[in-house]
């Protein structure tokens, strides 16, 4: 690019130049950012050519299944109208009255979300998401909401994907402008794994709703009140719809299992409700819903409120999910949550076409037509094989009934798994999950969903590296290095389970340690978010967005590696995602489209030899042009 500029300048083609010529021209330097950009992809493609894989560490051995991709008719004109067009003529409360009002069930899609954060390590990238888009947008119309943010999808989509978590919700705004956008938040803990200052969730949800968020499905992995109500009102001041969710364990039919009695939900819904929420959601985050405990807990949850709208998420571990969301339906829920035939089951949410079969004809039809389900279910399964080495299915082949008893959530479940037999320990999984249970028993049987969810585990994975029983591990409590995870926990670090903290396990193990007395949150300085953008300026550039700011707010390292690698490789976003993921092959030739009318002509041709710094060049052809680009070949 210098030299064009070089050879493009009249002094310089009028030979009127003399040694001062560079230092007087600066403009020469202005290289253009297409350029540089380009520049920049084939440095990242160089790395994959030579080592693929080389950002996101593959979960799975499997390589990517290649089938050419379902040709899908490519909608025209506006879709039609959908329940955001009712959010937002009549706001929260309007949108609320409308789906209570609506006659027939009502599904939310968690393919974006849930679906392949339980099945395939949250790998899903904005490329995909947007390819399908349209499609959603123009035959989904009457969903209640799509569910396509929050959770781990946040943090993911940067460290192991190298792209921006709001750029993501921006571009999918603009391509599904009738659905709601639904996200999970982590009441305090926002995206994240740990409690943040007041003022970080309350700017996070204002943010996410000027990206365009609409539902705020808002948990606390304890199901703590005073975490939840600050979640809530975050939701609430930044004008979006508050989700509040009770996440749900154990099995209100059974007499036996009465820490978590149809009491205890009642109550608690009923401080939700009194909250203002504007939706009621039960999170069954490891699908222990049966039929019969969905008609009991439903039920009741419908007589006492019937005028809020009641939303069921589950997971289908154990294979009784739409058993169990049509005996929610047929009990009053207003909504239940499915993923797409191909992206559902197992530790994934049950399937929206087994929903909408199910249904048809009854007086829970969904409307939504069957055959277009089959289309939007073929594109992700053609999508699906391009994530096979993140694919649980490499090592899981079933679902398994005994989530029942360990309680462990959809995703949880699937990272276990793999960790077991990625270990070579596949056959060590039952008791793995054995451990699981014992260290919820000695934790004093919690609400298990992220981070808690993470605490037991660590604790399980405590007890089977050290060949523990639950009795060894409460006798010998002082003397044991636990998990600074569980330590935490005991010191009240994401707040105060029902029930209390087990004793007396938690004197023995915190010690002198300081407690914390109620909400973690209450304690923490604000955060200067001016102080913060400062810094952000300082490290990368002008060019940091209040955007980049919440990122740094919530994941300070993760942010700033992913700006690094940015500046070195430029937006991948661009790049399919097997390019993304494998890199080019010998002689392929590509285009890729760097923005709307600016697409390279990529070919790949040769790997030169290793030098003695380590490193190989990478021939392109670029545009017509050879271009070549000198990589570190680590390996
Ligand atoms: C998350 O917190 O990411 C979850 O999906 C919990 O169920
Ligand atoms: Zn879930």
């Amino acid at each position: 690019p210098f030299l064009q500029n070089v050879l493009s300048n009249t002094q310089f083609l009028h030979a009127t130049v003399d040694t001062q010529f560079i230092d007087e021209n600066q403009e020469l330097f202005n290289l253009k950012p297409t350029q540089n950009r380009a520049q920049k992809l084939l440095h990242y493609l160089g790395h994959t050519f030579i080592r693929g894989m080389s950002v996101t560490p593959t979960v799975t051995c499997q390589s990517y299944i290649h089938v050419n991709s379902v040709f899908l008719l490519k909608p025209s004109g506006d879709p039609p109208l959908g329940f955001r067009d009712v959010l937002l003529r009549d706001g929260p409360e309007g949108f609320a009255k409308a789906v209570r009002a609506h006659k027939g069930l009502l599904l939310m899609d968690t393919t974006f979300r849930d679906a392949h954060q339980s099945l395939l390590a949250t790998r899903v990238r904005t490329h995909d998401l947007k390819k399908i888009s349209p499609f959603v947008s123009h035959n989904f119309n009457n969903l209640y909401s799509l569910e396509n943010w929050g959770g781990a999808t946040f943090d993911v989509a940067m460290r192991f994907l190298s792209e921006c978590p709001w750029k993501r919700l921006q571009e999918m705004r603009a391509l599904i402008p009738n659905v709601p956008f639904q996200m999970l938040l982590r009441g305090a803990n926002a995206v994240g794994y740990t409690n943040y200052p007041d003022n970080a969730v309350f700017k996070f949800c204002e943010v996410a709703k000027e990206n365009g968020m609409d539902v705020f499905r808002v948990f606390d992995s304890l199901n703590y009140l005073p975490n939840m109500l600050l979640g809530m009102e975050a939701a609430g001041a930044a004008g979006g719809v508050v989700e509040a969710a009770i996440s749900y364990t154990g099995d209100v039919s059974d007499p036996a299992r009465q820490k978590y009695s149809l009491d205890y939900y009642m109550k608690l819904a009923d401080e939700l409700v009194r909250a203002g929420t504007h939706v009621l959601c039960i999170k069954d985050m490891a699908g222990l819903l049966k039929p019969e405990s969905s008609k009991m807990l439903i039920g009741a949850l419908r007589d006492r409120f019937p005028d809020v709208p009641i939303h069921v998420h589950t997971h289908d571990t154990a294979g009784a999910g739409v058993a169990a969301m049509l005996a929610c339906a047929e009990a009053g829920a207003d909504v239940v949550d499915v993923a797409v035939d191909s992206m559902a089951g197992m530790t994934s949410q049950p399937s929206m076409g087994a929903m909408v079969a199910c249904a048809k004809g009854t007086k829970l039809d969904t409307g939504i037509p069957l055959e277009k389900v089959y289309d939007y279910s073929e594109y992700w399964e053609v999508a699906r094989g391009l994530y096979a080495p993140f694919d649980c299915t490499a090592t899981m082949k079933s679902g398994n009934a005994d989530v029942y008893e360990n309680e462990i959530p959809g995703g949880q479940y699937t990272n276990l798994h793999f960790q077991a037999h990625s270990m070579g320990l596949g056959h060590k999984f039952k008791q793995v999950k054995k451990s699981y249970t014992e260290a919820n028993k000695l934790l004093g049987d919690l609400i298990k969903v992220t981070p808690s969810s993470k605490i037991v585990g660590d604790l399980a994975q405590f007890m089977v590296q050290n060949n523990l029983t639950r009795a060894e591990v409460e006798e010998q409590a002082d003397e044991l290095s636990l998990p600074l995870s569980v330590v935490e926990f005991l010191q009240g670090h994401i707040g105060i389970p029902h029930g209390g903290f087990p004793e007396p396990l938690r004197s023995k193990v915190i010690k002198s340690l300081p407690r914390i007395e109620g909400r973690p949150g209450a304690s923490l300085p604000p955060m200067d978010f001016k102080a913060l953008e400062e810094g952000l300026r300082v490290a990368h550039g002008d060019d940091i967005t209040p955007e980049d700011v919440m990122s740094a707010a919530m994941y300070p390292k993760v942010f700033q590696e992913y700006k690094e690698f940015t500046a070195n490789f430029g937006p991948v976003d661009c790049l399919n995602t097997r390019l993304f993921l494998d890199g080019p092959k010998i002689a392929e030739e590509f285009e890729v489209e760097l923005e709307r009318g600016k697409t390279l002509h990529i070919k790949a041709l040769a790997l030169g030899d290793l030098n003695k710094a380590g490193q190989r060049e990478v021939f392109f052809e670029l545009n017509g042009q050879l271009r070549s680009v000198l990589v570190k070949d680590t390996v």
